[in-house]
C-alpha cells in the first residue's frame, strides 16, 4: 500500500519520467507480446509491424515479442510480416477469433497488446496502453477511437454515428458495463486476465465476447483515447452482416444463455 502511494505520487509529479522509472523498476523482468491477426494484409502488415516501437520499449527496459497470426492468407502476408521482424504463426482455421485464440495461446509476455494488421491502430502509442497496467493497477486497457484523433475517412459515418454507438449502448445495457467504444480492436491486458475469462468465439464475435467476459468477471478496465487511421488494403468487414452477428451474439448470450456464432 505504501509502495503504491509512493508510486502514485511519483507518477503525478512527473508523468513522463515516472513511466520510465516505473518500467525500469519492474520492466527489466517484463515482456510485452504484441499479437496481430492477419488475413490477406499484404502491403500493410509489414508497415504495421514496423510501427511497433521496439527500440523505444527496449530503452524503457521492456522486451517485445511480435506475433502475427497468418489466417491462411493467399497473398504474401506471412513473408512480409516475417521480413518486418515478426514471428509468424499459421492458423489454418479462418476467423478473427480463431486467429486471436491461437495467437494469445502462443504469447509468452507478461502483458499482451492486440490490434489489427491493417495500419488503423497506433502501435506507436503502445506505451500509453502499458502504462496504466504498470503504474495504475489496471488489468485491462481498452482503446477509445471516439475521443482520440480520428483521421478523415478512417471510419465510415455509418459505423461512427450508428453502428458502433448502438452496439456499444446495447452491450453496456445488457452486460452492465460502461465502455465508450466496445468494438475498438486495440487493447492491452495482463496475461493473467486470460486465466479469468473464457474466449471461444471463432469469428468476429470474439471482439465483444472479450469485452463481455471482462465485464462479467469484474476485470478493472481503463479506456485510453487513441488515434484511428485509414485502413491499408481491403476491409474484411461487412457492415450489416457483421453488425447483425453482434446483435445475435448478445441477445442469445443474455436471454437464451447460449452461444451464438455465425460462420467465420
Ligand atoms: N474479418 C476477418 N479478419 C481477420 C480474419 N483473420 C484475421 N483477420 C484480421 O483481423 C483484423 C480485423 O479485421 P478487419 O477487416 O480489419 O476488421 P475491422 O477492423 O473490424 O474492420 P475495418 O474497419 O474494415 O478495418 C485484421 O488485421 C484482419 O486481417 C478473418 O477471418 N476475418
Ligand atoms: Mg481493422
Amino acid at each position: 500500500m505504501v509502495l503504491k502511494e509512493i508510486l502514485t505520487f511519483i507518477y503525478n509529479y512527473n508523468k513522463c519520467r515516472s513511466i520510465i522509472l516505473l518500467i525500469s523498476l519492474f520492466g527489466a523482468f517484463m515482456k510485452v507480446s504484441i499479437v496481430i491477426p492477419a488475413l490477406n494484409e499484404e502491403g500493410i502488415v509489414g508497415k504495421t509491424v514496423q510501427s511497433i516501437p521496439v527500440q523505444n520499449l527496449r530503452e524503457l527496459g521492456l522486451e517485445t515479442e511480435i506475433i502475427v497470426v497468418d489466417n491462411a492468407s493467399t497473398d504474401n502476408t506471412a513473408q512480409e510480416a516475417t521480413a518486418a521482424g515478426a514471428t509468424v504463426i499459421l492458423e489454418e482455421k479462418r476467423g478473427y477469433g480463431n486467429a486471436y485464440i491461437r495467437g494469445l495461446n502462443e504469447a509468452s509476455g507478461d502483458i499482451i497488446v492486440m490490434g489489427d494488421a491493417d495500419g488503423t491502430y497506433p502501435f506507436d502509442q503502445t506505451h500509453d496502453f502499458i502504462q496504466p497496467i504498470l503504474s495504475e493497477d489496471y488489468e485491462f486497457v481498452m482503446g477509445n477511437r471516439l475521443t482520440g484523433q480520428m483521421d478523415k475517412g478512417a471510419m465510415p459515418p455509418l459505423h461512427k454515428y450508428v453502428g458502433n454507438p448502438m452496439l456499444t449502448k446495447m452491450l453496456n445495457v445488457l452486460f452492465d458495463s460502461d465502455l465508450s467504444d466496445t468494438h475498438c480492436g486495440m487493447r492491452a491486458f495482463k496475461k493473467d486476465v486470460l486465466g479469468k475469462i473464457n474466449l471461444k468465439s471463432p469469428g468476429m464475435e470474439f471482439a465483444i465476447e472479450m469485452v463481455i467476459e471482462i465485464a462479467e468477471n469484474n476485470i478493472k478496465v481503463k479506456e485510453v483515447p487513441i488515434e484511428y487511421r485509414v485502413r491499408g488494403g481491403e476491409a474484411k468487414l461487412s457492415s450489416f452482416k457483421d453488425g447483425w452477428r453482434h446483435v445475435n451474439y448478445m441477445v442469445n448470450r443474455k436471454f437464451f444463455k447460449r452461444e451464438y456464432y455465425a460462420s467465420k
